[in-house]
């Protein structure tokens, strides 16, 4: 990441964590700060001279974790009064549209109408895009403890018990394996339920014969995984052992199809056009992927309205399905690394049909 350019053009950036349901994840992304503190209500300045943490004292220990300046304030009157001097003759300021609220954009807006506010979201946005070593190296590990869970969760399996219950034992393997968190609330879903692509898991018990759809997620040091598998509890069907076979074959084309310099659009279509030429044709209704990071949903990648153009160090999902309404459906997910030539599978989990 190189904020020197951004800062050609303006006096600084102003990045805001607002903290929940409002998070800046670029405050983390500069900052490093990936292993405590949840720098609710706090600011990030960045100019040629300087980076400076404005926080609460309840933040102080975690702030001077960074090698950044922090200035802590204990009321919101001297948190204005900080940013009154760190912006004081400031005439352009970046900010990230995306996250400031407009409550708190007229506000600053209110105590500095003499600044011009420039949307610098897109521009953050591409940064992170293309992922350095290290945050390699935390997708990894991610991509290795969701790898594991989607293997050992296969031993939890009981007949009768509910998706919620077999949802807590993923969030307890995932943990026990070294994540923070859970990357998102895993979808649990049990047979005809495995046909909605955004089920919220419930109290279906598991039968026999059910396809078992599992998509989840491990955040370690706030970098995060997303995989899907799908399973049958017991023996499956004709009909289900061929949406198996078409969705794993769709999958292997899209990891095939991915590397440097290739439009994502393009991955898209060739993973579509192939479930199009079988029997369940318009039966994959989602996109093929997306770019996972700091954000599970991190950037638009594999899908026919993004026009991006895969980038050696990118991470983006492959991740297909075919969705029956009423008998189930089948997706399998895994993050993949672009590289120069192909891609890298770092979700590393089984592929082949598991009867459970
Ligand atoms: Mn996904």
């Amino acid at each position: 990441m190189d904020l020197s350019d951004l800062l050609k053009d303006m006096d600084g950036i102003l990045i805001y964590n607002q903290g929940e349901p409002v998070i800046d994840l670029n405050f983390f992304y500069i900052t490093k700060l990936l292993d405590s503190g949840i720098f609710e209500g706090s600011y990030l300045f960045i100019d040629k001279e300087k980076s400076v943490i404005i926080t609460s004292e309840l933040e102080e220990t975690s702030a001077k974790k960074s090698n950044l300046d922090v200035r802590i304030f204990k009321k919101n009157t001297e948190k204005d009064e900080i940013l009154k001097q760190i912006l004081e003759n400031k005439k352009k300021i970046g900010i990230s549209y995306s996250t400031f609220t407009i409550k708190e954009f007229n506000n600053l807006k209110s105590k500095f109408p003499e600044i011009e506010f420039l949307d610098i979201d897109s521009k953050l946005s591409s940064f992170r895009q293309v992922k350095d070593d290290f945050e390699i190296s935390l997708i990894k590990e991610a991509a290795r403890i969701a790898s594991i869970a989607a293997e050992e969760i296969i031993n939890y399996m009981k007949e009768g018990m509910t998706e919620n219950e077999l949802a807590a034992y993923l969030t307890y393997i995932l943990m026990k394996n070294g994540a923070q968190e859970n990357a998102f609330t895993p979808i649990v879903a049990f047979g005809e339920n495995s046909a909605e692509p955004h089920y919220f898991s419930g109290s279906r018990k598991l039968k026999k014969g059910d396809f078992v759809l599992l998509d989840f997620g491990a955040r370690y040091r706030k970098y995060n995984s997303d995989i899907t598998r799908t399973y049958i509890f017991g023996s499956g069907n004709d009909k289900q052992k061929r949406i198996y076979e078409v969705v794993k074959e769709a999958q292997e084309i899209g990891i095939r199809a991915i590397k440097d310099g290739k439009p994502g659009k393009d991955v898209d279509t060739e993973v579509r056009n192939f479930i199009d030429s079988t029997e369940f044709k318009g039966l994959f209704i989602h996109s093929t992927g997306h770019g996972v990071g700091l954000a599970v949903h991190d950037h638009p990648a594999l899908s026919q309205s993004s026009d991006l153009i895969l980038r050696e160090g990118m991470v983006v999902t492959v991740e297909p399905g075919v969705y029956l309404k009423g008998f189930g459906g089948v997706r399998i997910e895994d993050d993949v690394l672009v590289k120069r030539e192909g891609a890298e599978v770092l979700t590393t989990a089984p592929k082949d049909l598991i009867e459970v």
